[in-house]
């Protein structure tokens, strides 16, 4: 190892490991490791998956390629021998925000357990040269700059297949780069990332994400879509999600016919898995390739609905994609006669027009199109798959029940305990044993040490030494001064209204308050926020600026803020996760009952000794199941109750505002002069209106319950061996949540590889 590094250093810079720079090391790192990868076998088989998605957030990837070879420790020796730390080179490396969010990070975990599992199945995505905007605070709001990620050495290694992708007023000619994905002591499989050669980084100005919708055969790669608020946003949208599946489909049947198969056996060979409604444009669109090689549209349509699978990660009205008719008419006027022949079939079968792919606005509903012609549909949790059963698509439900299944979302733990938190995977290992790093069930054994006084006192010493790491990162990166003494609260996940930052902020204020009336608490609270808002959605922007004033507000208030602080990470993306979990003493997962299908953080924190406050939502349930009551703080509304209220139209918070004195008063603190005084007049009206005459997500019905339950947790945290005791059950039961289990399932009840 040693002699190799040496040697590319000098090929490279004409640098030892002694003059090199750090730049120069991450550089031969990168290079290293693509050639040991470039050595593992490709996972093969007969049948092989394809997992296409809009967005694939796989972080930066260098310590997570090197744990999986089996090659960290001995590069981290190798460096320290001449002076340098791995896990500051790893910092130098440029991360690729291919995602939002949880459907996008699942989907690299996913990339991760199937490689490790020894599967054959690859990714298949677009190569977005910005990914997703990267985020700054300025004037406490938060402010949107492009996130060039590609480097001259990357881990993007270019293919020779381009394929010919039709629109309507022209065609685009693709290129095609393909990322390895090393297995955990397994094969590997690939991310194949499609892109066009005419893109121009230069339609977008430095620190901006303003560009040139129109200019198709330019900007089609450039950004990730944070939103679709805008009418030309709305189809640059759907080009590139038609060029993503019209690549994807091509490739799928081109490995086809290099290996011989017959089209006809299509799904002997191939499985589809489609993430979210974003590529579900692939189905019309190997319908279309497979009749134009001689196919029928009958046999055409067969084969692709036994090759189709579709994941639903969503309930929220807003985020089921419906495209206008007329918008696919302008994009790709090519699939509308196969769309159309697709809704005419359903409807020579079904009266009930709420199954209809096209509807009476003339809107294609890409989901209904994925259930008709799709041989499965999984939810991502268990009760997620519940209420799709019984309320979101019961309609579907009645015709296909046998297509319904669940499967409970996982999070990888090679890079969400192995490399996030070595400290704890080591002593983990000292306590039962190395067996869980690929079984994760075996993290059961810890609980033979729930009653040790020991292990507990070295959870907390671990936890402590997480937490001084973090306050390191926050100083270098933010001037932050974090007290390691103090209670971490975190709330981390996009800013959405249903998972409630908002009703974080009201606590906020109300512990403020709290402290300023005299009551100080015993332990000193941190509470950190970390969110990114669609550039569009205004009310999220609000409460960003809400947390940020809150911030400014205790900051300089000397009463307050040596027992209470309000925090922002800037620009929260997968690495500052993997910084801020292990961190972490609560997990905020507050959302709505029944608007969050799964979520994948609370997951991580789980696993990383955080305890949950939560309401009874996604997989929190799950969690739930596992630990038992007394290990986890439940609050709030049930989902069948939210359900109800929805379809009773019964939630009127202006009621609750009028008769509840207490969340008055923290309600009209948004718009109350401390606040005012540091921030914007027009942001914070808006938001005190929203919460007051709307409120769609209910923060104001949990909010007493939320207040009292944060109470009692940071009141527990007052008696240490007991609160470590409940960590530690935590960590020994969250070996479920290892998405190898998930994508053993995956793979036992709709994929059937090998
Ligand atoms: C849709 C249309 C136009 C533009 C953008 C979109 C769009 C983009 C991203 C719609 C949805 C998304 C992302 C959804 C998402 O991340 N969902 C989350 O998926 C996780 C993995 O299953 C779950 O754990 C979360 O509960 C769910 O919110």
């Amino acid at each position: 190892m040693e002699e190799r590094l040496q040697t590319l250093l000098n090929e490279k810079f004409g640098k030892n490991l002694d003059t090199c720079s750090q730049e120069e090391l991450f550089q031969v790192l990168m290079i290293l490791t693509k050639e040991e990868t470039q050595k593992l076998p490709q996972n093969q088989g007969n049948k092989k998956l394809y997992y296409i998605s809009a967005e694939f957030l796989i972080g930066k990837l260098l310590s997570n390629n090197l744990i999986n070879l089996g090659l960290y420790e001995e590069v981290e020796k190798v460096l320290e021998k001449h002076g340098q730390k791995l896990c500051e080179i790893e910092e130098l490396e440029l991360e690729p925000s291919l995602g939002n969010g949880g459907l996008g990070r699942l989907a690299a975990c996913f990339l991760d357990s199937i490689a490790t599992l020894g599967l054959p199945g690859d990714g298949i995505g677009l190569n977005y040269h910005f990914g997703l905007f990267r985020q700054m605070f300025e004037d406490h709001k938060q402010k949107e700059v492009k996130n060039p990620w590609i480097s001259q050495e990357s881990w993007l290694m270019r293919q020779p297949e381009t394929f010919q992708v039709p629109f309507k007023d022209f065609t685009l000619k693709s290129v095609l780069y393909d990322i390895d994905v090393p297995g955990y002591e397994s094969g590997c499989n690939r991310l194949h990332l499609f892109d066009v050669d005419t893109i121009d980084e230069s339609l977008v100005p430095e620190d901006s994400i303003d560009f040139d919708k129109k200019k198709i055969q330019k900007n089609l790669t450039l950004f990730l879509y944070p939103d679709d608020s805008d009418d030309d946003g709305r189809k640059l949208r759907i080009y590139q999600q038609y060029f993503m599946v019209s690549c994807g489909a091509q490739l799928i049947l081109k490995e086809c016919e290099d290996k011989g198969y017959d089209l006809h056996k299509l799904n002997e060979h191939v499985v589809i898995q489609i993430n979210d409604t974003h590529p579900s444009m692939v189905i019309p669109e190997l319908i279309r390739l497979l009749t134009g090689k001689g196919f029928t549209m009958d046999e055409a349509v067969k084969v692709v609905s036994k090759t189709c699978a579709y994941t639903n990660h969503t309930i929220l009205a807003e985020a089921l994609e419906k495209w206008p008719m007329d918008y696919l008419e302008e994009v790709v006027p090519h699939l509308l006669p196969i769309i159309k022949e697709l809704d005419e079939r359903v409807r020579e079968k079904y009266t009930d027009e709420s199954v209809y792919i096209i509807d009476e606005d003339e809107r294609v509903h890409m989901a209904h199109m994925d259930i008709h012609y799709g041989f499965s549909v999984n939810g991502v949790a268990a009760l997620h798959t519940e209420i799709l059963k019984n309320t979101e698509l019961n309609n579907f439900y009645k015709i296909y029940p046998e297509k319904f299944n669940n499967k409970t979302n996982g999070i990888t733990f090679r890079r969400w305990l192995l490399h996030c938190n070595r400290e704890l995977s080591a002593y983990i290992e000292s306590l039962i044993g190395p067996g869980f790093k690929k079984n994760a069930d075996e993290l059961e054994k810890l609980l033979a040490y729930k009653d040790d006084e020991k292990v507990l006192e070295k959870l907390a010493q671990i936890k402590v030494e997480k937490k001084l790491e973090f306050k390191k990162f926050m100083k270098e990166t933010q001037d932050m001064e974090l007290d390691e003494n103090s209670i971490f609260d975190v709330q981390v996940k996009r800013l959405h209204e249903y998972k409630r930052q908002q009703m974080n902020a009201l606590y906020a204020i109300y512990k403020y308050l709290d402290i300023k009336a005299g009551n100080k608490p015993k332990t000193p609270i941190t509470m950190i926020f970390g969110a990114k808002a669609a550039p569009a959605y205004v009310i999220a922007k609000d409460i960003i600026h809400l947390i940020l004033c809150l911030h400014d507000l205790i900051e300089n208030d000397p009463e307050v803020k040596p027992y209470f602080r309000v925090l922002m990470i800037e620009n929260y993306n997968v690495s500052k996760a993997a910084k801020v979990i292990p961190a972490a003493d609560i997990s905020e997962q507050i959302s709505l009952a029944s608007k969050e299908a799964s979520g994948t953080g609370n997951m991580k924190f789980m696993l990383n000794g955080a305890l949950t406050l939560g309401t009874e939502d996604g997989a929190n349930v799950e969690i739930r199941d596992l630990v038992g009551d007394e290990n986890i703080y439940i609050f709030g509304k049930r989902p069948q109750e939210v359900i109800d209220l929805y379809a009773e139209e019964a939630y009127c918070s202006k009621d609750i505002y009028k008769k509840d004195k207490l969340i008055h008063k923290l309600v009209d603190f948004i718009i109350g002069d401390e606040l005012l005084a540091i921030g914007d007049k027009e942001s914070l009206t808006r938001l005190h209106k929203e919460l007051v005459g709307k409120d769609w997500f209910m923060t104001l019905l949990d909010t007493r319950e939320y207040i009292e339950t944060k109470e009692k947790i940071y009141a527990d945290y007052e008696d240490q061996k007991a609160w470590q005791k409940k960590a530690l059950v935590n960590i020994a039961k969250a070996g479920f949540f290892s998405s190898d289990r998930t994508i053993k399932q995956y793979n036992e009840d709709i994929w059937h590889l090998q």
